[in-house]
């Protein structure tokens, strides 16, 4: 009789290294993202010294410091914070399609994941809705997300 094998994480963050990468842009709204992502990781079992807060000036900023944290070794998942904001120029649309591309790319070029904690919303409503509101907290569930993901790649690769 064959056996199929299941491999699924459990979401736990105990033991783990983490980084938050998180922008000062829009820091009104990334401010609560960073506290849902802290709020997850504690509430979890994580112990604060082994999670660490990396700021960056923009959300465009985020795919290099976070592909440099992930090459430096020290951590297991690394969590992407920001709030990108439609204004009335097209700048929006280079920064969201930069940020979600850099981050993808940071995560497959050094096998470490990256968790998508950028919001890209049309106005100042729908960010603070998903930053502690009425639509949850983006940053506890990218946070989530990168225990989920450090924990799976260790059972994929057999570690
Ligand atoms: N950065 C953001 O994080 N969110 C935004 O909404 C935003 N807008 O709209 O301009 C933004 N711009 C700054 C950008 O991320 C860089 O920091 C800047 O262009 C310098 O490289």
């Amino acid at each position: 009789m064959s056996m199929t094998k299941l491999i699924e994480a459990q979401i736990s963050a105990q033991g783990l290294k983490i980084a938050v990468v998180v922008s000062r842009f829009n820091s009104f709204i990334t401010e609560r993202l960073l506290e849902g992502a802290k709020d997850a990781f504690v509430r979890h079992g994580g112990e604060a010294d082994n999670l660490t807060i990396i700021k960056t000036p923009g959300s465009f900023e985020l795919p290099l410091v976070a592909s440099a944290a992930a090459k430096s070794g020290k951590y297991e998942a690394i969590a992407a914070l920001g709030a990108v904001i439609r204004g009335s120029t097209p700048h929006f649309d280079y920064v969201a399609a930069e940020v979600s591309k850099g981050l993808a790319q940071a995560a497959l070029s050094t096998g470490v994941p990256v968790s998508f904690g950028v919001l890209t919303c049309d106005t100042i409503e729908q960010a603070v809705d998903r930053a502690g509101v009425k639509g949850g907290n983006k940053g506890f569930e990218a946070m989530v997300t990168a225990m989920e993901m450090a924990r799976l790649m260790g059972l994929v690769n057999g570690v």
